[in-house]
């Protein structure tokens, strides 16, 4: 409560100065998942060969050795060896998981902390961070809690279009923007290198207005929609705001989305969708969604048109794609026409599968 109303004061005393010069800047600090539930746009596993490439003061790598499921980590980056971690083998995926927490300095004498999710798959041992910098920005809503992600994996915190970020309460990501949305306001955000602060500022350019929400024509519920511009300098997740949202005049495209239908998450992709254009001080109310349309490969075998659900795409109204999708008990129909005439030769009705 206090915090809220601190977060009220600080608002009410800087806007009759001039709130379009004003800073603010805003304390960061590390925190690891033990399990972790956050959804990246671009998510990579990095391969693990001889180390976990951190740079630190002792080096460019935490090494790193396995023996069976067994690994053995430098955690504190001194070249020794020191910890010996067990990996989970998953009984069905035979994967085997684990993570680590590294200690180190950097370059400038500070400690620092980094987790690190790793994995043994089909491509040999990996990583991927396992942790965030986590702060909060005041709104008039009280305060807002953000996240960023070292989503490159190169131990620093500011790579814009690179880096990952979440602002408010969900766990979908968007990439690492130079500008935020917060109180119906675009701000400059200065993220430093470290990740321990960053600094907040009017954005004044020009700007356009784009709703992507209310105009998704589904059923399903959109869990997470994430654009970027060309410039890779800004990304927003549209779903996460309600109604229009003001972003920098620019073009930008689809990076990732999440659909919910009950318990069943479908990823959104770009697919064919052409380049959103939003020009400086315009509006646009964005169309897509269902009814999605299906396409599918298939082979003549005698009388029977055979073809193979792995083989089927999905594509919404305005060309975006969407894969993952396992209807249960409502599947779509596929008709087979003859070209002709357009009769209906035969329909088919997927198996339900989970
Ligand atoms: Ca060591
Ligand atoms: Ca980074």
């Amino acid at each position: 409560m206090s915090r809220l109303l601190m977060g009220f004061l600080a608002t009410a005393v800087m806007i009759p100065l001039c709130a379009a010069e004003e800073t603010e800047s805003v304390d960061l600090r590390y925190r690891s998942y033990r399990t972790w539930s956050l959804q990246l746009p671009s998510e990579t596993w990095f391969p693990l060969q001889d180390g976990i490439r951190i740079p630190h003061a002792g080096g460019d790598t935490f090494a790193f050795e396995y023996e069976g499921t067994s690994l053995k980590v430098d955690t504190d980056g001194d070249g020794e060896l020191d910890r010996t971690i067990k990996a989970l083998v998953d009984p069905k995926t035979m994967v085997s998981s684990t993570r680590v927490i590294l200690n180190g300095t950097d370059k400038s004498g500070q400690p620092f902390r980094y987790a690190a999710r790793l994995r043994n798959d089909a491509d040999g041992w990996e990583w991927a961070p396992g942790g965030a910098m986590v702060g909060t920005v005041n709104s008039q809503a009280g305060p807002i809690p953000v996240r960023i992600i070292d989503q490159n994996g190169n131990g620093k915190f500011n790579d814009v279009g690179s880096d990952a970020m979440i602002v408010g309460n969900t766990d979908h990501a968007m990439m690492l923007s130079a500008t935020i949305y917060v109180d119906d306001k675009l701000q400059n955000i200065a993220i430093a290198a470290d990740g321990k602060s960053f600094q907040l500022s009017a954005y004044d350019g020009p700007t356009s207005e784009i709703d992507m929400s209310t105009s998704f024509n589904s059923k399903a519920v959109l869990l997470s929609s994430v654009i970027i511009s060309a410039d890779r300098k800004n990304s927003f997740d549209i779903a996460a705001i309600e109604g229009p949202v003001r972003v920098p005049a620019g073009t930008y495209t689809v990076v990732a989305g999440v659909v919910g239908l009950g318990q069943h998450r479908v990823t959104i992709s770009a697919g064919r969708m052409k380049p959103l254009k939003l020009a400086a001080d315009r509006s646009k109310k964005f169309d897509w969604g269902g009814p999605v349309a299906s396409e599918f490969q298939f082979a003549r075998v005698g009388n029977e048109v055979q073809f193979s659900p792995r083989s089927i795409w999905y594509y919404g109204k305005a060309g975006e794609q969407y894969s993952g999708w396992h209807p249960i008990g409502k599947s779509p129909e596929f008709k087979v026409l003859d070209a002709e005439t357009q009769v209906v030769l035969k329909v088919a009705i997927l198996p339900g599968s989970c």
